[in-house]
Order: structure tokens, then sequence, then C-alpha cells
């Protein structure tokens, strides 16, 4: 598989600083911040520094050194956040998964009941 990541998308922009956005949490390799659409309570996108484009490109591409710091920062923002009755964490890749933003993030939702998602 060939990932081209476009660095026009919106998320490069907010990681550059070109456009603000509500940090929930930031580290070395990874940026939270609140979905500005948020479909839950709670509901943020978690993001690697890096350039890519979905998650297969992440797992494959990514350094040891920001997968486990992408997963410690999932951790952290449970732990602030509010989670204690229960989240989704859903990411969305490519036409078939409906990736609107082609830079690689994880959406957390929390905050109400979820319903379920796979029948
Ligand atoms: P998706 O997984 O790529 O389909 O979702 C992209 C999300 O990015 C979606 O929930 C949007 O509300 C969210 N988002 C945002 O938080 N800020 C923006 O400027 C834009 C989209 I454009």
């Amino acid at each position: 598989m060939r990932f081209e990541y476009d660095p026009e998308n919106i998320f490069a922009k907010i990681l550059r600083g070109e456009i603000p956005n509500k940090t929930v949490l930031e580290t070395e390799h990874s940026l939270a911040f609140e979905d500005i659409s948020a479909q839950a309570p709670v509901h943020v996108l978690l993001i690697p520094k890096g350039a890519y484009v979905s998650y297969d490109h992440f797992a494959r591409d990514a350094s040891d050194a920001e997968i486990l710091d992408f997963n410690r920062a999932m951790a952290k923002i449970c732990e602030t956040v509010g989670v204690e009755d229960g989240f989704r964490a859903i990411t969305n890749a490519r036409r078939d998964g409906v990736q609107e933003v082609p830079h690689f993030h994880l959406h957390i939702l929390a905050g109400r009941p979820l319903g379920r998602m796979l029948e």
C-alpha cells in the first residue's frame, strides 16, 4: 500500500499552528483536541504529529516511540476527560470508512450512552 499525505489537510494546519484548536493534551509525538462538531459530551480527536494518513499507515510506518506516545496519550486523555461510564474509540479510513480528514485520528467519545455500533 502506498500512502500519500496531503500537507494541506486541516489537521496538518492545526499542527503547524495555522488554525486554532482546543487542546486537551500535547505530548512529544501526539496532539489531542476537541472535535469542532462534537457528537457526545466528550469528543476528543487524538492525532500523531507525524504525517500519517490512516491507522494502517501509522501502525506500519511510525516509530516505536511514536506508537508508544500515542497509546499513552490515549490513556492520559481517558484519565482526564471522564470516561468512568465507558467510551468509544474509533478511527475511519479512506472512502469506505468515510474518512473526511486525511490525517490519522482517533475519535474518543464519551459522556452519554453511545448505542450499539455493530449488530
Ligand atoms: P473523520 O473520521 O475524518 O470522518 O472525521 C473528521 C472529524 O474532524 C469530524 O468529526 C469533524 O467534526 C472533525 N473536524 C474538526 O474537529 N475540525 C475541523 O476543522 C474539521 C473537522 I474540517
